[in-house]
C-alpha cells in the first residue's frame, strides 16, 4: 500500500488514471490517490493562486501562501515530498523501484511559470523531471511517476509479468505474436508454433540482444550497469 497525496490545481486531469491498471490497483487498494486543489487554500476572496514575479517577466508565479496552507492540510508521518520540476532528475526505472518501496509521497505540481522559491526552500525533499522537454505543469508527469512507481507495489501487477521483466534486464523486448497464424499473407515464427520451450527461450533472449544493440547501442553498451 502506497499513498500518494497530490497537492494541484488542475485535479480533473488525474481523471484518467482511474481507468486501467492503476484503476484496478485503486479499486483494490493497492495504492490511494488523495487529489488537493491547492485553489480551495487562497486566504483572499478571489481565490487567487499566481501573482506576477518580483522584477518583471512574462507570466505568473504560485505564491507561497497557498502552496504552504494546502501542504500544511496533508497528514505528515514519513512522507516524501517531491517536487515535479524540469530542473529535477531525470526518472529512470531505478528512481521508480526506490520509490515504490516508501508508503507516503506528496507530489507537488507546479504551473505557470513555477512557485515561489521560498515555500520551495521549506517543504521540498527532492525534484524530479521526467525528461529535457517542457510541458506546461508538472500534472502529466506526477501521473507518469504515480503509473511507473504503481507497478511496482505488491498486488498491482501479475506475478508473470513481473518475473518477466526481471528477465529482460535491461535490454529491449523481443517481439510478440498473436492469432491469426497468417496475417496479410505473413505468418508467425516458426519456432514459437513448436512448442519446444527451451527453443522459444532461446530464440527470445537473442531477439532481445539484436534489437537491443540496433535501436538501444546505448543500453547495449551499459548492459551491465542497468539504468
Ligand atoms: C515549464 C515550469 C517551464 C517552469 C524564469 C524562471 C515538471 C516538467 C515540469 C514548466 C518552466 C517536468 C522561468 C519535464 C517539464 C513542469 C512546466 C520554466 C520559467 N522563467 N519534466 N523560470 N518537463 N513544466 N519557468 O516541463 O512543471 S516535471
Amino acid at each position: 500500500m502506497i499513498k500518494f497525496d497530490v497537492l494541484t490545481l488542475f485535479p480533473e486531469m488525474f481523471d484518467s488514471l482511474k481507468t486501467s491498471i492503476i484503476g484496478k490497483a485503486l479499486e483494490k487498494e493497492k495504492i490511494h490517490i488523495n487529489l488537493i486543489n491547492m485553489r480551495d487554500f487562497s486566504q483572499d476572496k478571489h481565490k487567487k493562486v499566481d501573482d506576477t514575479p518580483y522584477g518583471g517577466g512574462a507570466g505568473m508565479v504560485m505564491k507561497p501562501d497557498v502552496v504552504y496552507k494546502a501542504y500544511q492540510s496533508i497528514q505528515k508521518d514519513q512522507a516524501k515530498v517531491i517536487y515535479l520540476s524540469p530542473q529535477g532528475k531525470t526518472l529512470n526505472q531505478k528512481k521508480v523501484e526506490e520509490l515504490s518501496q516508501e508508503s507516503h509521497l506528496i507530489l507537488l505540481c507546479g504551473h505557470y511559470e513555477g512557485i515561489d522559491q521560498r515555500v520551495l526552500d521549506k517543504i521540498v525533499g527532492e525534484e524530479i523531471s521526467i525528461g529535457d522537454y517542457i510541458l506546461t505543469g508538472g500534472e502529466i508527469p506526477a501521473m507518469v511517476l504515480i503509473d511507473s512507481v504503481s507497478r511496482y507495489v505488491d498486488g498491482v501487477l501479475s506475478k508473470d509479468s513481473i518475473q518477466e521483466e526481471s528477465f529482460s534486464s535491461g535490454l529491449l523486448e523481443y517481439p510478440q505474436y498473436t492469432r491469426p497464424e497468417i496475417f496479410e499473407g505473413e505468418t508467425v515464427p516458426e519456432v514459437l508454433l513448436s512448442g519446444h520451450h527451451e527453443k522459444i527461450k532461446k530464440w527470445r533472449k537473442e531477439k532481445s540482444e539484436e534489437i537491443t544493440k540496433k535501436k538501444r547501442p546505448d543500453l547495449w553498451k551499459n548492459k551491465e550497469t542497468k539504468c
